[in-house]
């Protein structure tokens, strides 16, 4: 495929999803595929006074939105899910192109956002409060929820779609309306998504305009929507660093954040472990969509008695995985986003062996030139825990260190800063207990006998410390995208007064 047809491609492909070529001509920001550093597209940027228009438009929406029945609003989500199966292939395209993603994973990911809207569906119908008992005679007391505002969606480049949808299937069946931010390095599959979401709107027929946007711009647009008052809930992914930044501006003016940053996530292997279920598992989770998921394996301890066999096991398949463009092979591992991140692998390589690590793999790999960053996994072996195993580096690095004593594995496990994700492989039924208990694994997601990443929409998404804190997705997530009322009916006659206050005013 000659390099202008990569662009071509670009036009056609998006054209199908129903966006139009001038709005991939002319714009102020290059867009570049990773998978072979050609420029695909040139899109324009939303001035502030655009972005602040945008989300003055979105609360008027959301003023509307929120008087729609909630299984009404389902509905709209229904109809997004119905627009997503009939574009998987495309949009699934899309993400290959612009995030460089391996085929399955990128129509994996927009799987996991029809996944979502039935979810959403469902939701619909069931946003639940409790009915209370009250201390006091002839009174109910209960909870309402209720929609919440305009939400902000800021989403970063390798989950370019699936994390929008997370949030604005949920933040659209809760009543609220939603402005999206999507990386600056994926605007081509947000704009796909906006393309699909107007269809579903238009079949809709009667929801309030611009009720769900987006715009693409660089950070000091985000910032506009970080600080914009009527942006009730700011919904970011990114990195720890974007997130100390986020939290803290958006709570100075009161507003909610979830915050769902870098994960650290490591496994233990104990010594029952199913060697070949955790050798597949650990190399999926290390060295799937090239290390750059939020979730990928970064860290492994390995019983001593298992070490030796794990690493040989573990060698041979960093050294036998296929690495190729993932737009025209069958390749497992694609390239990473640009050279920053390229830079960023190399300089932990770099660390990790001045701390005494050794490094199998990590080397670049020419698969289309050097406008490209195509390299292979690295394993990489460590005495014990340090230097750069600390930091979450977004590349396809694994560091292996072994572990006598259980107890010291798990706190191994949980001395970095961030808690996302963890797992254990173990056929003991004490380790893998105490791994899910409260002195266990101190991340948001701990799996037993299954990898870090690869989470299924139905549960909460998100992890704690450095994570940030916040939920997405499944489960009861939706909690924080509406607000609770408590509401306190008395049909009596009387006026009894909770703790037995007596007040008589005559
Ligand atoms: C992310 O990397 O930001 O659990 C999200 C997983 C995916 C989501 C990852 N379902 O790996």
């Amino acid at each position: 495929m000659s390099a202008s047809s990569l662009k071509s491609e670009t036009i056609e492909l998006m054209g199908k999803l129903g966006v139009s070529q001038a709005a991939l001509e002319g714009g102020d920001l290059a867009v570049h595929s990773p998978t072979n550093g050609e420029k695909i597209a040139e899109v324009k940027t939303s001035s502030a006074a655009e972005i602040k228009a945008q989300i003055e438009k979105a609360h008027e929406a959301f003023k509307v939105w929120r008087t729609v029945p909630g299984p009404r609003r389902g509905e709209l989500v229904r109809l997004l899910g119905e627009e997503l199966r009939a574009s998987k292939e495309d949009l699934g395209r899309v993400v290959s192109l612009e995030a460089g993603k391996i085929p399955s994973e990128g129509l994996g990911e927009v799987q996991e956002m029809i996944d979502i809207c039935d979810f959403a569906v469902g939701l619909s119908r069931q946003l639940y409060g409790l009915t209370i008992a009250t201390e006091r005679a002839d009174h109910r007391m209960m909870e309402t929820w209720h929609p919440l505002g305009v939400v902000g969606i800021i989403s970063a480049f390798n989950f370019p779609v699936a994390v929008w949808s997370w949030n604005a299937a949920l933040a659209l069946v809760c009543g609220n309306s939603t402005v999206w931010k999507p990386s600056e390095k994926t605007p081509l599959t947000a704009l796909a998504c906006q393309a699909i979401l107007d269809r579903a709107l238009a079949k809709f027929g009667d929801a309030p305009e611009g009720l769900a946007t987006m715009f693409v711009a660089e950070r000091d647009g985000g910032e506009v929507m970080v600080d914009h008052e009527k942006v009730a809930l700011v919904s970011a992914t990114g990195s720890t660093r974007m997130g100390r930044q986020v939290g803290p501006r958006v709570a100075q003016r009161f507003g909610r954040t979830i915050l769902e940053l870098g994960g650290n996530n490591a496994g233990i292997v104990c010594p029952s472990a199913d060697m070949d279920m955790a050798v597949r598992a650990i190399a999926f989770g290390a060295m799937g969509t090239a290390g750059q998921r939020c979730t990928t394996t970064r860290r492994l301890f390995v019983h001593e008695s298992m070490y030796d066999d794990m690493v040989a096991r573990l060698k041979k398949a960093y050294l036998g995985v296929t690495i190729g463009d993932p737009l025209k092979s069958d390749a497992l591992v694609g390239p990473l986003i640009d050279k920053d991140a390229a830079d960023n692998m190399n300089k932990a390589l770099e660390s990790a062996k001045a701390s005494g690590g050794t490094v199998t793999g990590g080397e670049r790999v020419d698969v289309n030139g050097d406008a490209s960053y195509y390299y292979r996994p690295a394993l990489v072996e460590m005495p014990e825990q340090t230097g750069p195993m600390f930091e979450e580096t977004f590349a396809p690095i694994l560091y292996v260190t072994k572990y006598s004593d259980f107890d010291d594995a798990l706190e191994m496990q949980n001395a970095v800063g961030a808690g996302l994700s963890s797992c254990i492989f173990t056929l003991n039924v004490r380790e893998a207990e105490k791994f899910l208990s409260a002195v266990g694994s101190d991340c948001g997601i701990a799996n037993v006998n299954i990898g870090t990443s690869g989470a299924e929409i139905g549960g909460a998404f998100g992890g704690e410390k450095e994570t940030g804190g916040g939920r997405e997705s499944g489960s009861d997530a939706w909690k924080a995208y509406m607000r609770r009322a408590t509401n306190t009916v008395n049909y009596g006659t009387a006026l009894p007064l909770a703790q037995g206050v007596s007040f008589d005013i005559e």
